[in-house]
């Protein structure tokens, strides 16, 4: 596989930093010709604003998108039907936790904070991904999330592992080898429930058929409407189209569904010899629209909840900067050696 080079030793100052020049069109060159050769871009280097701006808005998206994610399967932890799956699925929720510390931190090495962006996701200036709007009604859920969303989640993110921007390529590495973890617990969830009883088979099909499309939306909107798509990828964030991708995921998902003795919602899905891929039917994107708009089955319930968890965390965060304050102030700018 194709990886990105080590980071770059020519430490380019940013525009603004001591010793930076006025020669835009230099750095301008630098940058150009890094990521054409498969550089990474480090946070020292220059960039681009609006590349900076890009990578900020899509890097938040994505944190925002991990904790918000936690909270459909959350829902079931207190109901998992045995104490293994509940320790999978603590596991697994913890895990997104994780993907969204790992995150903000990349956003962070961009010059913004973690405060700044989580009041700009609470305040609705930032979005998460549409898919989380959705309701959790039956155990099967969980099992269709692991299944279809972090099936399309790694179908994303693994072609960002080789985003030319450093330390969101290297969160990626991480974040993709759990996510597999994640999708496969989900699979092996619905083939027992898919081989259960009567009973079990039908609430796992019922989790599909409604997961099903909410996940082909996942990818974003068709390549015609997607304002970024092209700069993201000139720019080597995004190294495929919205509908590559998308296609790329039917492709893997269909043996899938019919190893697992389930049939996908969607009466057009039909394999194209010539194509070499599956054709599959009109994606509603007037629903997709209107969940962006916060108007999703759950967009006020999931805003909410994050809202009061942030409020509810306030002396977590206090606490810890205190004792921050004490550690510096007692060993951290005396040259003192911590005991
Ligand atoms: N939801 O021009 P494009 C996970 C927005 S996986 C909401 O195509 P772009 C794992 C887009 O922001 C989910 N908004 O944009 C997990 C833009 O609006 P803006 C997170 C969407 O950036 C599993 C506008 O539409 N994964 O969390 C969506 O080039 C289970 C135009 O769109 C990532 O974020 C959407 N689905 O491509 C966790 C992956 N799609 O910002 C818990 C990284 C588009 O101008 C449990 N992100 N929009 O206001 C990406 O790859 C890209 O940002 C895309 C969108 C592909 C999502």
């Amino acid at each position: 596989m194709a990886t990105a080079a080590a980071p770059r030793t020519d430490r380019t100052p940013a525009d603004g930093a001591p010793g930076a020049t006025a020669d835009t069109a230099a750095h301008q060159h630098a940058f150009d010709t890094a990521v054409a050769a498969e550089e990474r871009i480090e946070p020292r280097d220059w960039m681009p604003d609006a590349y900076r701006a890009t990578l900020v808005r899509q890097i938040a998206q994505h944190a925002h998108s991990e904790i918000i994610g936690m909270q459909p399967e959350a829902n079931w932890i207190t109901r998992a039907p045995s104490l293994r799956r509940k320790a999978i699925l603590m596991a697994k929720v913890q895990d997104e936790a994780g993907h969204g510390l790992y995150l903000y931190s990349a956003a962070e090495t961009l010059g913004t904070s973690r405060e700044e962006l989580l009041d700009k996701l609470h305040s609705g200036r930032q979005k998460y991904s549409s898919i989380f709007n959705y309701p959790t009604l039956t155990w099967a859920d969980v099992g269709a999330i692991g299944w279809l969303v972090d099936g399309a989640a790694i179908t994303n993110q693994v072609p960002l592992c080789r985003c030319s921007y450093g330390p969101y390529a290297r969160a990626m590495v991480r974040i993709c080898k759990e996510e597999s973890f994640h999708q496969r617990q989900g699979y092996e969830l619905l083939l027992a429930l898919s081989q259960g009883t009567p009973e079990q088979h039908a609430m796992a099909q019922d989790a599909v058929d409604r997961w099903w499309w909410p996940s082909l939306m996942m990818f974003g909107p068709p390549d015609d409407s997607s304002q970024h798509s092209a700069q993201s990828m000139e720019w080597k964030i995004k190294r495929h189209s919205n509908d590559e991708l998308r296609q790329r995921f039917v492709d893997i998902a269909v043996p899938q569904a019919e190893s697992l003795g389930l049939t996908l919602p969607d009466p057009d899905l039909k394999w194209n010899e010539e194509r070499g891929h599956h054709d599959f039917g009109a994606i509603d994107w007037t629903e997709f629209k209107e969940v962006l708009k916060g108007n999703g089955p759950c967009n006020e319930q999931r805003i909410t909840q994050r809202r009061r968890a942030h409020d509810e965390g306030a002396w977590v965060r206090e606490a810890a900067a205190a004792h921050a304050a004490k550690h510096a102030g007692s060993t951290g700018w005396t040259g003192a050696t911590r005991a």
